[in-house]
């Protein structure tokens, strides 16, 4: 919104003409985040208490956990809320894929406060169902990517990491792909929630990725030197990435072990769902998989647990997902996290170097 409101006035002071810049504007976006986060969490922190929104602890879990019983969550509303009024604020309004990206994390937010409400506040342990989340997800992603390519020419083919000029058209079946990979990504970092901090330290490093790649995918010199598909207006994509991670660090200030609140589904959801839709809406739907290769060891180790379990009554991890595993083998809490962080700045590393690996 200050672009449209602050660039005209640059004819009478020509200071305001850096609000053309998208680094400027990223810089003061993250600020922004960062700030509303910082400063408002204690107060928020509060209103959970006061509300009795404090976490339930399964009794099947590891025992480290009993001792978190209470701890106030659906915190991630305070996330999406400083994302969402930083981006409104610093990203150029006239460009659909910001208002995409809003649609989905508003979407997810609302999925997932109706599931943590009926959980903490109704004492409704199951919360939403499992199908009725999914399909209310995928329904919001599809409508979405749906309008985007109808109303907003979002190409359909799918680049196909590591190898140049060389991708996979899906027609009108991008969609429902598209969704799968929004809907699947909310998930994975919903899974990947289970220890202080443990989400939102890839999600920062994933958002940070994302805010490079879009930036190279709307730079029509960049996306052909590295040979990528060029996304007019992805660059706007970037300023709300880093509002992504402001926010995250301003949560993960609070959330830090030992946490003094809990994202929820709240947060997890709409936070997964929006790097879903950088991923879908700046062409790296398959590098996806590499930048947020720790929420997918997290969700398949769930798949390997259950299918295993199901079939030969056996186990493969002491516990999934993985994080609990390594808990049940007498790491601490702190280790597990911090070398999760290591493997997603790593993992990161990787996918940006597959931009000159192909
Ligand atoms: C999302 N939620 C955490 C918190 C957070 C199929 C099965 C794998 C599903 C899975 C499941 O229920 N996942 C739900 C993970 C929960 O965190 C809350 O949920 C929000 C995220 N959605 O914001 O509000 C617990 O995680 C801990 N936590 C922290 N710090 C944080 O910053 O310590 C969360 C955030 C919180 C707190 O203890 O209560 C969760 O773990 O439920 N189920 C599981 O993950 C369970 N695993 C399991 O059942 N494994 C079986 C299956 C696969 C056959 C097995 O391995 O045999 C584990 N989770 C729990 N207890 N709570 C183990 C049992």
């Amino acid at each position: 919104m200050l672009y449209h409101l602050l660039l005209p006035l640059k004819e009478s002071a020509f200071a305001f003409n850096v609000v053309r810049y998208i680094s400027f504007r990223s810089a003061a976006a993250m600020a922004t985040a960062l700030l509303i986060c910082l400063f408002l969490y204690p107060g928020f922190i509060k209103w959970l208490k006061r509300k009795k929104l404090g976490q339930e602890i399964r009794d099947d879990g590891p025992e480290t956990h009993l001792v978190k019983a209470g701890t106030p969550t659906m915190g991630g509303l305070l996330i999406l809320f400083a994302i969402c009024v930083s981006s409104l604020l610093w990203a150029r309004l006239d460009e659909p894929r910001v208002w995409m990206v809003l649609a989905i994390a508003v979407g997810f937010t609302g999925v997932g406060f109706v599931d943590d409400w009926n959980k903490i506040a109704k004492k409704n342990t199951k919360g939403l169902s499992g199908k009725l989340r999914l399909a209310l997800e995928f329904l919001i992603s599809g409508a979405t990517i749906g309008a985007g390519v109808l109303w907003f020419s979002i190409d359909t083919a799918v680049p196909v990491p590591f190898f140049k000029d060389v991708s996979i058209e899906l027609g009108w079946a991008y969609v429902a792909f598209a969704a799968f990979v929004i809907t699947g990504c909310a998930n994975a970092v919903n899974l990947t929630d289970g220890l202080d901090g443990l989400a939102i330290g890839p999600v920062m490093t994933s958002a940070l990725t994302m805010g490079v790649l879009a930036y190279l995918a709307g730079n029509v010199n960049f996306a052909e030197y590295l040979a990528i598909p060029y996304v007019a207006g992805a660059g706007e994509l970037t300023v709300m990435t880093v509002t992504i991670a402001g926010a995250g660090m301003g949560f993960l200030w609070y959330n830090a072990y030992p946490a003094s609140v809990f994202m929820g589904d709240t947060g997890s959801l709409p936070l997964g769902g929006i790097l879903g839709a950088l991923a879908v809406l700046t062409h790296n739907e398959i590098l996806l998989a590499i930048v947020g290769g720790v929420f997918v060891a997290e969700t398949l180790s769930v798949m390997i647990q259950v299918i295993s379990f199901k079939s030969t009554g056996k186990r493969v991890f002491l516990m999934a997902p993985i994080h609990h595993h390594y808990e049940k083998k007498g790491w601490e809490e702190p280790k597990i996290i911090v070398r999760f962080w290591i493997i997603s700045i790593l993992l990161a590393l990787v996918a940006l170097m597959s931009l000159k690996l192909r």
